[in-house]
């Protein structure tokens, strides 16, 4: 079979981080799918640690004990089945984030019985997919090449054969793990999961990534095209985006950093350089925080300034560099190990947008997503005479136009376009449901749009939300 194609733009993903399967389903209906939302990111599905003792961290997820999908803090197999199906039927592709360089660490818990009650310890996992078929025993980890933590990091083959944080390192070298990841991961494409998030992909050689990638089915159930590959690749001096970029896409944390300060700062005359020395936009993920950084380098999340994050989450949707990943959070105010709402067991509570810890930030982007997919391909041209630093307007030629205001006034100004003279929905703060538009109305006359940007706001309209 030929491999997984390495897949362009696919429209924008939201991340909803740490979510139930069957709260997940919900929002795939009520408004992933009127948004224009592509695809939804889930958290790790596979059987993970169970750390009572520090209070349930979101990071259990990211220590796989199996590849069974049986029992997880977000539901079960049958909930992820379930969700994959609903979200299909509102036009949404799942995505899975998939934990293949290693499996657990030393932490709190050495040994026990992860969240589906199979039992393992550091380097020995008798029983990956629940039927006594298949394990990994210490010779499918790197521990004969190297048996300690990642020191050097500027040594590629010591990134990619060590333990990151101590996490037992899968010799993704051999045929036989090779064959185990692509066992799971096809499972998943079986039951329609249209595309990875490849973790730690940095932290294995671009030829192991590679090979597993070359193992998946050529086409997901449902969607009729390959399964979509983007890859967790936090460049450095010693290993760069572009090793990776024949293999599908990769994250690009230059966009991320970049953005992150600009919009801090309020430079949106400088963001319109966004995307230059970059990787190029076809190969690339672009995101204004992820999970991590939203903890490690907060320069700007929902915690530090929640109007201008929005901001510049609605810019990116607009810009066109790269395939567009919104971040979806809980808040944490235990600390950044603190997990998401959950009951006393551990396991994880509905996620509820109207109050209480889920931030929900993809709602107030409102039908963004849908000018992204709109104006794919077009390209951009400045409508802003740019002499205000904290003010910018485009044009995606044809098919849409948007402005961001990152200042404490409201912006009036005439935007000229070439787009078709009618009246459009303001998708930055609604969208068209039943052929009614759920915010303001504006009009195109003689290609003029008038429009007047709310203090730390944003207004834009394309040519698929017309009244
Ligand atoms: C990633 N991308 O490449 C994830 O985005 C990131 O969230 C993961 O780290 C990482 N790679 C490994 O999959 C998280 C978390 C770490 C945590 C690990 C494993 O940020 O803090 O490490 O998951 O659960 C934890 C402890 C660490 C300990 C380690 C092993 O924080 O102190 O190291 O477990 O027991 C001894
Ligand atoms: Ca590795």
């Amino acid at each position: 079979t030929p491999a997984a194609a390495p897949a362009g733009a696919e429209g924008p993903i939201v991340h909803l981080f740490q979510w139930r399967w069957e709260s997940v389903a919900r929002e795939c209906e009520d408004f992933l799918g009127p948004a224009g939302y592509a695809a939804v990111q889930v958290s790790p599905p596979q059987e993970h640690v169970v750390l009572s003792g520090e209070g349930y961290p979101w990071w259990q997820d990211y220590q796989p004990v199996s590849y069974r999908l049986d029992q997880t803090r977000r539901g079960t197999a049958g909930d992820f089945a379930d969700m994959v199906d609903r979200c299909r039927g509102a036009g949404v592709k799942v995505y899975v984030d998939a934990v293949i360089n290693h499996m657990t660490g030393t932490g709190s818990v050495g040994s026990g019985p992860g969240s589906a009650g199979t039992e393992y310890e550091k380097y020995a996992y008798p029983d990956l997919f629940g039927d006594g078929a298949h394990g990994y025993s210490r010779q499918d980890f790197n521990v004969g090449e190297c048996d300690r933590d990642i020191e050097d990091w500027s040594d590629p083959w010591e990134v990619r054969t060590c333990e990151l944080v101590g996490l037992s390192d899968l010799a993704t070298g051999d045929d036989y793990v090779r064959d185990r990841l692509a066992d799971y991961l096809n499972s998943l494409v079986g039951m329609g999961v249209a595309g990875f998030r490849i973790d730690a992909a940095k932290h294995m050689p671009p030829e192991d990534v590679e090979a597993v990638v070359d193992r998946l089915e050529g086409t997901v159930p449902g969607w009729d095209r390959p399964p979509y590959v983007y890859q967790e690749v936090i460049a450095d001096g010693a290993i760069g985006g572009g090793e990776y970029t024949h293999i599908g896409d990769v994250k690009e944390f230059g966009y991320q950093g970049r953005i992150s300060e600009l919009f801090a700062a309020g430079d949106l005359q400088a963001a319109k350089g966004l995307g230059e020395g970059l990787l190029p936009s076809e190969d690339a993920v672009s995101f204004v925080v992820n999970h991590d950084t939203q903890r490690t380098h907060p320069v700007l999340t929902h915690r530090t300034d929640r109007d201008r994050y929005d901001l510049a989450q609605a810019f990116m949707l607009a810009q066109g560099y790269g395939t567009p990943k919104v971040m979806s959070s809980y808040d944490w105010s235990g600390g950044t190990d603190e997990g998401p709402p959950s009951s006393a067991d551990g396991t994880t509570e509905p996620a509820d947008c109207d109050g209480g810890r889920w931030v929900c930030e993809h709602r107030a982007l409102n039908g963004m997503p849908g000018f992204t997919g709109e104006v794919e391909g077009a390209g951009v041209t400045w409508l802003d005479d740019g002499s205000a630093a904290g003010r910018a307007a485009l044009e995606r030629d044809g098919s849409g136009a948007a402005a961001f205001n990152a200042s404490a006034e409201p912006w009036t100004t005439v935007l000229s376009t070439s787009l078709p003279d009618g009246d459009y929905c303001d998708v930055a703060s609604g969208l068209v449901e039943d052929g009614t538009c759920t915010s303001q109305t504006l009009r195109v006359s003689s290609g003029e749009l008038t429009v007047t940007v709310p203090p730390e706001g944003a207004v834009a309209v394309h040519t698929g939300a017309v009244l």
